[in-house]
């Protein structure tokens, strides 16, 4: 069966904003309580999304969650009024109410893990919301998002939407940042490769030790056997523990796959050799050659794969069989890997595209282009079933530039969020964008 790629990206929220609430990600770190733009933001994330769709690619987008999340708030013992719990909470606990106001959904790579049908054994597309339980500004994003892929994908016939995991550490997920699925092409069957960071179980398993793994072996099995995936075809590795304490919070911080192409640093996995030892073993079952693409140490080194977000990159195939690689403007500014690219592109390899793409006010907060897009492959049945208010089109792109300069503020700083027309002004945005979305009872 052919299937097309979508690339599901969010669409920044109105609260956009940099409160520093990663710990182990070093740009959230590193801009902790500068003022944001979150017009500018909304804007670069739909330049993307329309210049995407504009050389045909599958662009959708998934829309940004109800803030400040109030429900947060008052569970913690704030109360009163909107207006009173807000000012209780910026007076009391400023880092919460951050909490509550992040835009972090922006980032759909961590909305769900996805399996296309040809890899379940149901035949179905499947989704599981990811818990994001490692960090409190995100472990309440499942609930929306599932309600968002339930309200997008909700023929059963063709889609299931799994809630998250349990909320607890050892099941700690975070969707298809840890995923990877490589395959002949996208409506074969596939091989699911999940990077864990730690395991909960394993004691012998290494760890990092400065900052936090935030997917564990547990949640990727689980969410393989809630998704029907076949064993011989699903690879789990570790992440090196050593590249998570110098800031890869992701796997797709640091690797990123397409078709049968895997683009990866040396230090990405902790058994390199025998990562890739198991994924062709894996995809000679779906006869599939793995195309591994090694970026050594020597020529970028890790800081600079962090610093320039060069594997947070999306890798596209194209019709004529090559692949556009989707880049952050940082990736041009960081020698060495401006470097490494153009070799890249004039090796006569499979890539031989840059696309890049000025994403700044993400990047400020440790999102580049991959994180930005969650990918689903659907069959052109299974595309024809999904809610189609929200695939990108030139007409979109302009409704929504419309909404997001009527709406959006260019500038919000820390102390903003206790202004309690903000909390008014992004309900009546997302109220209006439900109507323009065709997705009424959205934000109920
Ligand atoms: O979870 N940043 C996000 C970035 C997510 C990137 N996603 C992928 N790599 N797929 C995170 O760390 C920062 C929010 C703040 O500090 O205001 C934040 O949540």
């Amino acid at each position: 069966m052919s299937a097309r790629e979508f690339n599901f990206d969010g669409l920044v929220g109105p609260s956009h904003n940099y409160a520093g609430l990663s710990f182990g990600n070093v740009a959230s770190f590193s801009n902790v309580k500068s003022a944001s733009n979150p017009k500018l933001a909304a804007l670069q994330g739909l330049a993307k999304m329309r210049a995407l769709a504009a050389r045909g690619f599958g662009q959708a987008l998934l829309p940004p969650q109800d803030r400040p999340n109030f429900r947060l708030l008052r569970s913690i013992g704030f109360t009163g009024t909107d207006a009173e719990v807000l000012s209780k909470a910026a007076r009391e606990a400023p880092v919460i109410l951050a909490c509550a106001y992040s835009a972090s959904p922006m980032w759909t790579a961590n909305a769900a893990t996805v399996s296309p049908s040809a890899d379940s054994a149901d035949g179905r597309t499947h989704f599981t919301a990811a818990n994001l339980n490692n960090k409190l500004h995100r472990a309440f994003e499942h609930e929306q998002s599932a309600r968002a892929l339930r309200a997008i994908f909700k023929d059963e016939k063709h889609f299931a939407v799994h809630d998250a995991l349990p909320g607890t550490p050892a099941f700690g997920d975070e969707g298809a940042a840890n995923h990877t699925r490589l395959c002949r092409e996208h409506g074969s069957a596939g091989v699911e490769l999940f990077v864990y960071g730690r395991s909960e179980f394993d004691a012998a398993a290494p760890a990092p030790r400065k900052y936090p793994a935030r997917q564990t072996l547990e949640a990727s099995q689980a969410v393989a056997r809630l998704h029907g995936l076949s064993a011989e075809r699903t690879v789990y590795v570790q992440q090196n523990p050593d590249v998570i304490d110098q800031g890869v919070f992701h796997n797709d911080v640091i690797a990123v796959g397409n078709a049968n192409a895997l683009f990866y640093h040396e230090q990405a996995f902790a058994d390199e050799a025998g990562a890739l030892d198991q994924l062709r073993r894996a995809m000679g079952a779906v006869g599939a050659d793995l195309n591994a693409i090694r970026v050594d140490t020597a020529h970028v080194p890790v800081a600079d794969a962090v610093a320039s977000y060069l594997f947070n990159s999306q890798l596209l195939s194209k019709a004529d069989g090559k692949m556009a690689l989707v880049i952050p403007h940082e990736c041009q500014e960081v020698g060495s890997v401006a470097r490494y690219l153009e070799n890249l592109v004039a090796g006569g390899g499979v890539v031989d595209e840059l696309i890049h793409f000025d994403l700044r006010q993400s990047m400020r907060n440790g999102g580049g282009p991959a994180c930005l897009r969650l990918r689903v492959a659907l069959t052109d049945a299974e595309a024809a079933a999904m809610h189609q208010g929200v695939v990108m089109t030139e007409a979109l792109y302009h409704t929504l530039v419309a909404w997001v300069e009527k709406h959006y503020r260019d500038r919000l700083e820390p102390a903003d969020l206790a202004d309690p027309q903000l909390a008014i002004e992004v309900h009546n945005a997302l109220e209006e964008l439900s109507r323009l979305l065709g997705l009424p009872g959205l934000y109920d």
